[in-house]
């Protein structure tokens, strides 16, 4: 399933509905982050689709469900959109970059991932397990519940939200891999115990370094057989000193170093088939520059995971000048 030359899609997802502070639109492919975009991916060899910013619809009356889930509609609406435009792209051949956005983005893309590629594997780096219910969570913050949206095995206990009502469960819950927690609620970690799924938090990095946490990833998640992979990559899974500019950062998180390691890493397995970088929150940062590095981190982050080696083989150079 290697692609030999990579078609990338880039969709750009400004919705932040899934949580409460606004901003987290403001980085997407269109408007002015496109140039530093598209320059790292021209330099890998990719051809690369543009799909702009979608124009979600908006839903003029949203009111709170159970009098805590904030904007349900708006959210389950702009992501069956997200999953239809994820899902085409994905079956005409791309690989699918879809640039937030909040993270309950990963609903609609992952969603529409499966519809083509029923049999993924989903790597979460993240410093939230994002895995509370809509009767678990404190914040009412759906940007903190995707994934309980999407695992077959937690339905029972998932109330169907307003909105919502096109979503099936894709994926099983060995089908998922954290990386990177260090921020997780009790009824989380709970439903991480009682489910059996399977994760590396910040300690478990300190413990066995980043080399073995993707030695293990990668076992855990492909073994002998080979499937296509779904990343979903929250800036927030870095330490806040590297990606200042997000709404819920977390002390102690990832290195620059282990952060490329992953990506890099996933890359090299061929299978990368969709990729989403969300909670990037321009409007947190104190300064121009907090903004900027939060910026080049998350280009750092897709570059890397399509190709771009810090060892430098990813540009073709086969030919010394020779003094003549
Ligand atoms: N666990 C908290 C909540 O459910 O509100 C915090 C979630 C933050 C989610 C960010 C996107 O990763
Ligand atoms: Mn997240
Ligand atoms: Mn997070
Ligand atoms: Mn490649």
């Amino acid at each position: 399933r290697k692609k030999s030359v990579h078609s990338v899609a880039v969709i750009g997802a400004p919705f932040s509905q899934g949580q409460v502070r606004t901003g987290t639109r403001h980085f997407g492919a269109g408007g002015n982050n496109m140039i530093t975009l598209v320059t790292p991916y021209s330099l890998l060899g990719c051809h690369l689709k543009d799909f702009g910013d979608l124009n979600f619809t908006p839903v003029p009356k949203d009111d709170l469900y159970n009098n805590l889930i904030v904007n349900p509609r708006s959210v389950g609406l702009a992501n069956q959109e997200l999953a239809e435009v994820v899902s085409r792209a994905v079956a005409g051949g791309y690989s699918c970059v879809t640039v937030g956005g909040d993270h309950s983005l990963a609903i609609g893309t992952i969603s529409g991932h499966a519809r083509h590629c029923p049999d993924l594997g989903v790597i979460w780096v993240d410093a939230h397990a994002d895995i509370n219910t809509p009767l678990t969570t404190a914040s009412g913050n759906l940007h903190g519940q995707p994934v309980s949206f999407l695992l077959r095995e937690l339905q029972d206990k998932v109330p169907q939200l307003p909105g919502f009502s096109w979503i099936k469960p894709c994926i099983s819950s060995p089908s998922i891999v954290y990386i990177g927690l260090r921020d997780v609620d009790p009824p989380e970690h709970f439903i991480l115990k009682n489910y059996d799924i399977q994760y590396f938090s910040m300690r478990d990095i300190d413990r066995l370094g980043i080399q073995k946490v993707m030695e293990q990833t990668f076992d855990l998640l492909i073994g002998k057989r080979q499937r296509p992979i779904h990343l979903s990559f929250d800036i927030d899974a870095f330490d806040p000193t590297l990606a200042p500019a997000t709404g819920t950062p977390v002390v102690g998180g990832l290195t620059y170093r282990e952060g490329m390691y992953i990506t890099e890493e996933i890359h090299s397995t061929g299978l990368l088939s969709a990729l989403d970088l969300v909670e990037v929150n321009p409007r947190l940062a104190v300064s121009e520059e907090e903004a900027k590095a939060t910026a080049s981190l998350a280009v750092d982050v897709i570059a890397s995971s399509f190709g771009q080696t810090r060892e430098g083989g990813h540009v073709v150079y086969d030919q010394l000048p020779t003094p003549s």
